[in-house]
């Protein structure tokens, strides 16, 4: 495909995909959809990336869904608008290898939702976050309601979806919405150091460990014990699981081949 939104780099492992559409501050249109899903379809049959990071080119990570899109669409268009990146979203979600979101600038709207369908958020001081749908006439349509509530508690999402109020990285950071803040210039530098460490893991517990929070999550405590020492006792028959604790006994480095 030849992509018009979305530059893409896979070196070390690592892929980094760069939201690029700065003269609309990388607002989500259909092309941003269709552009992602397919990336995702050349993604998830590949064994050589282990870590996915997300970023924005510009002064914004991802300034929201498209409002110049969104502006004529009816109930039919904008509930097809809203599934489809729900879909695409959850497909971030799910990925079996670890996605952060490295937020250099606005993270507004389908932007911050963006970043909260991916696993952590690593944020550049200059990031501002907010759910100003309030301001449109809207709600939140990629499951940010939901997610929001998660990351940091149903009393910080209703202040910030009702409010419209947009916030700072270090307040993003007190409530939970990112876990790291870094000076601008070095937000990929300190993002890639952190994904080169999760890629330098074990690529047969780094799934698992992403699956088993993620699932856990969503079930009760009991169901969750059962299903993490199933999962748990899975990784026993791996022989990168032997290598790890044989590696640590005879006080070497691991060696994941
Ligand atoms: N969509 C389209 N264009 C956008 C945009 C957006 N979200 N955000 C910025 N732009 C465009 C501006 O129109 C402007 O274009 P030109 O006038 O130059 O052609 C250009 O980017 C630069 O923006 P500004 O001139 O406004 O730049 P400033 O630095 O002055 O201000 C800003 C930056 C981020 C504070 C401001 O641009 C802003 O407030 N942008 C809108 C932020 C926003 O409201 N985001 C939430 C969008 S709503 C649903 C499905 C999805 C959603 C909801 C429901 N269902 C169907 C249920 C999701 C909704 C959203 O995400």
């Amino acid at each position: 495909m030849n992509y018009q939104i979305l530059k893409i780099n896979i070196s070390d492992r690592i892929a980094v995909v760069t939201v690029s559409r700065p003269a609309a501050l990388n607002a989500l249109n259909s092309d941003f959809f269709k552009e992602m899903n397919h990336f995702l379809d050349d993604l998830e049959p590949r064994d050589d990336v282990k870590v996915l990071v997300i970023t924005g080119e510009g002064k914004s990570f991802v300034a929201g869904a498209d409002i110049a899109e969104m502006v004529n669409m009816n109930s039919v268009e904008g509930s097809a608008f809203s599934v489809n990146g729900q879909h695409t979203f959850d497909r971030l979600e799910n990925l079996p290898i670890p996605v952060i979101a490295a937020i250099n600038g606005y993270a507004l709207g389908g932007g911050c939702e963006l970043a909260m369908a991916c696993d952590f958020r690593i944020a550049s001081k200059l990031a501002k976050f907010g759910q100003p749908e309030m301001n449109l006439g809207l709600i939140p349509g990629y499951a940010g309601t939901l997610r929001l509530s998660k990351l940091t508690g149903i009393g910080n999402a209703l202040y910030l979806i009702l409010s419209a109020d947009t916030i700072s990285a270090d307040d993003a950071l007190r409530i939970g919405l990112v876990q790291k803040v870094t000076e601008p210039e070095s937000l990929i530098e300190e993002t890639m150091k952190i994904a080169a460490r999760i890629a330098a893991n074990s690529s047969q517990s780094v799934p698992v460990a992403k699956m088993v929070i993620r699932k856990g999550v969503n079930i009760d405590l009991t169901e969750s014990s059962e299903f993490v020492a199933s999962e748990f006792g899975k990784l026993f028959d791996q022989p990168a699981t032997k290598e790890g604790m044989k590696a640590f006994l005879e006080k070497r480095k691991p060696n994941w081949k």
